[in-house]
């Protein structure tokens, strides 16, 4: 790190919002798109070291000997019939729709996703509450489908929903990194319904409640409100 930008660091936490320091880090992305709104101070400046801290650095990614025996499935699946009559289907009728700030909305079925280019990775899904698993995934990186949709520059967030109800959030430096994946594959088979079937995003550089899991419909959006969740927005690990 240059000498710059760890004085940065000292005088942005002596100074903050309002002052030219905290205007620069805005201009060099190193804010939370809302910073001066829902985040407040404490959480910006988070936000703010880890940018400066990690950069465009990836999540660890580890070899295949090292993938967990039994992975830890958490929570229920949906139990809506909707959710139900797809499953019982494979999810052949399952669509994913993306909308909101692209200049093509549309929607995407498992085949068409599948006929894209795919990513795949093995990361550590680690969740808030102290558990933790490694495991392969393997889907449509997101970027790929950013540029399929054409995303606008107005775009600042994506917003994923989940057919259990969750709704979450990134910003789109994590929507555009290449670790970003919507996945549909997982250890070398279709995603388990247990871990998010037919649909996950994985989001590997924040905690595991960002991996939006069951997720149908993704949409871009200049602003964020406080509906996502009761756990800290940015969630970097
Ligand atoms: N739709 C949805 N996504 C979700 C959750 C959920 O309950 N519903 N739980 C989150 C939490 S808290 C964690 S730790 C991981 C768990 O992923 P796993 O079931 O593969 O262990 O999924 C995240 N994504
Ligand atoms: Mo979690």
């Amino acid at each position: 790190m240059s000498n710059g930008r760890r004085n940065f660091i000292a005088g942005g936490v002596a100074g903050l919002a309002g002052t030219a320091a905290w205007r620069l880090a805005g201009q060099s992305g190193l804010l939370p798109p809302d910073s001066s709104g829902i985040y407040g101070v404490g959480h910006s400046l988070t936000y703010a070291a880890q940018r400066l801290l990690t950069g465009q650095a990836n999540a660890r990614e580890f070899s295949r000997d090292q993938i967990s025996k039994i992975p830890h499935p958490n929570g229920k699946p949906p139990q809506s019939q909707d959710f139900q009559r797809l499953q019982a289907n494979g999810f052949a009728d399952w669509q994913l729709q993306v909308d909101g700030l692209v200049s093509r909305p549309g929607s995407f079925s498992l085949a068409d996703l599948k006929a894209h280019p795919s990513g795949s990775q093995i990361t550590q899904l680690i969740c808030e509450e102290g558990w933790s698993y490694i495991a392969e995934w393997t889907g449509t990186p997101l970027a790929h489908l950013l540029e399929l949709t054409g995303a606008q520059p107005k775009a600042r967030y994506m917003l994923a929903y989940a057919m259990d109800g969750w709704v979450d959030s990134i910003d789109m430096h994590d929507a555009r990194h290449p670790q970003t994946l919507l996945t549909y594959g997982m250890n070398g088979t279709n995603l388990p319904v247990a871990h998010g079937g037919p649909l996950r995003l994985r989001v590997p550089r924040q905690l595991g409640y960002k991996s939006l899991k069951y997720v149908s419909r993704i949409t871009f959006t200049d602003q964020l409100k406080e509906e996502a969740s009761d756990y800290s927005w940015y969630a970097g690990i």
